[in-house]
Order: structure tokens, then sequence, then C-alpha cells
């Protein structure tokens, strides 16, 4: 019998043909989030599953899936998934690091500058007609980017290549804060100085935030933390949401507290907070710090490749490339 997996995004038809070669494969060409009970329903007898974010996947859905063993991420960060409890009932779990670095890098500066240089504003007066109307001098000016200090919390692999993006290029002076301090090798390589968060916060011109989500991030930029900040810096979240407090940062913003936000991620996403929505000075994006389309192929690919190794076919049979919890291959 072939094993069943379900692919709960519409995925690149190359993928789809890669997986065919082994699994009867369910897609969903409409790439419309599902409900939870219509996921469930769909996982009934499915042996994998290629998620993405936007699937919440914990005990209760585990045990209404029995027949679940590897539950494969389309994405690097995997809070959506509770790791505990798959591990507890012998169901492998995957990421797809290293793939997304750059491209999401790339975004995160992106959205940083978009911020700083006030282009999201600046394209809705043009959009309105207000170029025609009223002088613009300086309505539009903006933080300096270049030479400016880059603060990023939140120092792993996109992290550092921010560093190295604002260090290399952009003249920046970069200071950061983690959990844990980067080796003297890795600081010099990205060129970046590791300060406590206090000083992080007091100092940067432009933070911005890739550090994973956990109980212990939650919140981690709140009312306390926006009000350390210089009334001229910015903020780019492209971690995820419910690292910061959108309502406080909404207050921040329209108190003018701190200059802009620029936002990939947001607590309670697609949704976002209304007063996100009315406050001029922020950039506001759904959540496509990776959507290249070479990555989203990369990324897909990845996954398909861990999903085909972690139901034991293929070149890496048994051996997924980037699994989260190998600790279930070596009791399998
Ligand atoms: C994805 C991401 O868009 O990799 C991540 O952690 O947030 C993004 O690359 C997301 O996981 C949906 O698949």
């Amino acid at each position: 019998m072939r094993p069943s997996v379900l692919a709960t995004r519409a995925t690149f038809p190359d993928i789809a043909d890669r997986l065919r070669q082994h699994f009867d494969v369910e897609d969903n060409p409409s790439d419309t989030i599902w409900p939870r009970d219509e996921l469930i329903r769909r996982l009934q007898g499915k042996h994998g599953v290629m998620s993405t974010g936007s699937e919440r996947i914990d005990a209760a859905l585990l045990d209404a899936c029995p027949s679940l063993k590897a539950v494969c991420n389309v994405g690097v960060g995997y809070n959506n998934i509770d790791v505990a409890a798959c591990t507890a009932r012998g169901v492998l779990v995957t990421n797809t690091p290293d793939v997304l670095t750059e491209t999401t890098a790339d975004f995160g500066f992106a959205l940083m500058m978009a911020t700083a240089r006030r282009i999201g504003e600046s394209e809705r007066f043009l959009r309105g007609g207000g170029w025609t109307k009223t002088g613009i001098y300086d309505m539009f000016a903006g933080g300096d980017v270049y030479g400016a200090t880059l603060g990023i919390l939140g120092m792993g692999r996109i992290g550092q290549a921010i560093a190295r993006r604002g260090a290399g290029g952009f003249g920046m002076k970069v200071i950061y804060h983690n959990r844990s301090r980067l080796s003297q090798a890795l600081e010099a390589g990205c060129g970046a100085r590791y300060v406590d968060k206090q000083a992080l916060l007091g100092e940067a011109d432009h933070l911005v935030l890739v550090l994973p989500y956990s109980a212990s991030s939650h919140h981690a930029i709140g009312a306390a933390e926006l009000s350390l900040m210089k009334r001229t810096a910015t903020l780019t979240n492209i971690a995820r949401g419910g690292i910061v407090d959108d309502a406080a940062l909404a207050r921040a913003l329209r108190d003018r507290t701190i200059a802009a936000a620029g936002l990939d991620v947001f607590e309670g996403e697609p949704d976002v907070h209304p007063d996100l929505l009315t406050v001029p000075n922020v950039v506001l994006t759904p959540h496509i710090g990776s959507a290249s389309v070479r990555t989203r192929h990369a990324m897909a690919a990845l996954t398909a490749d861990n999903l085909i190794a972690a139901l034991g076919f293929g070149p890496s049979a048994g051996k997924p490339l980037t699994p989260v919890n190998p600790e279930v291959l070596n009791a399998r």
C-alpha cells in the first residue's frame, strides 16, 4: 500500500510530482487555509503532512489523526507545532532552515529601509493624488539608513545575514542581543557587537526582530521596551506575531514615541490589530519574508525531500535532511 500525504497549501507542480513518485498526494489547489475540523478530516489515513505556519499541529490534532508519522513544515519557524507532543507520539517534525536565509534577510532589510524612508506613506500620498496638490519638499523626510546604528534582536542565521548587509554595504554600526552570544569568529564575520537588551533598545536607530517565537519571547517588545527606544527609531518585525505587543506598538506609533514600524507578521494574523491599520507611520506586509519564487521552491523541495525520507523512501530514506526532533528517528 502506498502511503498517503497531505499538502495543506498549493505546491509547485514538479514538487507534487516528486511526492507522487512515492505517495498518494492530496493538496490544496485553492490555497485557502482550511478550518481546523476540515484539516483533521483531510488528515484521516494520511501518513505525512506538508504543513505551513498557518496550521496548529498540537496534541489534540495528533490524537485525532493517529496515522500521522511525519509533520514537514514549509518554514524555518515551527512555533505552530507542538514538537514535544509530536515526539511523545513518535511523529517526526522537520523544517526548512538555510534555504530561506538570504531571501528573508533581503526582505527584512528592504522592509527596514521602506520604514525608515517612509516609502509606504509616500506611495499612498502619491496614489491619492496628493503630490499634485501640495508642496512636499520635507514632508516625507525620513531617517537615514547608511551610517546609522542597526540593532538586531535574535542573532541566528537570518539575523547574521541582515547584519552582514548593514555592516557591509550600508556602513552601519551593528549591535545585537541574543539568548547566547555568538563566537568571536561569527561576530567578526557579520560585523556585529553584542550588547544587553536595554542597550540595544536605547542605541538602535533601526531595530529589526529576527528571534523565534516561544513563551519566553512573547511580547519581548511591549510598552516598556518601546519606551526605551529613541523617538527617531524604527522597529521592523519579520520574526513572528506575538513577539511584539501590537496594541502597545500602535499606541507608540500614534503618539510618535518611535518614528515608524515595518511589520510582516502580526498577533492573530491574518487579522491585523485595527489600530495598526489606521496609523500612517507603519509599513504592513502579509508575511512574505521568504516569498521569492526561487526560495519558496527551494523550501517546498526540501520539505518534500524530508517527507520522502521520513516515510522511508528516496536516497536518504529514514534520514530526513533537517529534522527538528531527531530523537524520534533514533527511537524508530
Ligand atoms: C513561511 C516563515 O512563510 O520560515 C518561516 O518561519 O515564517 C515563512 O518562511 C511560513 O512558515 C509559512 O510557510
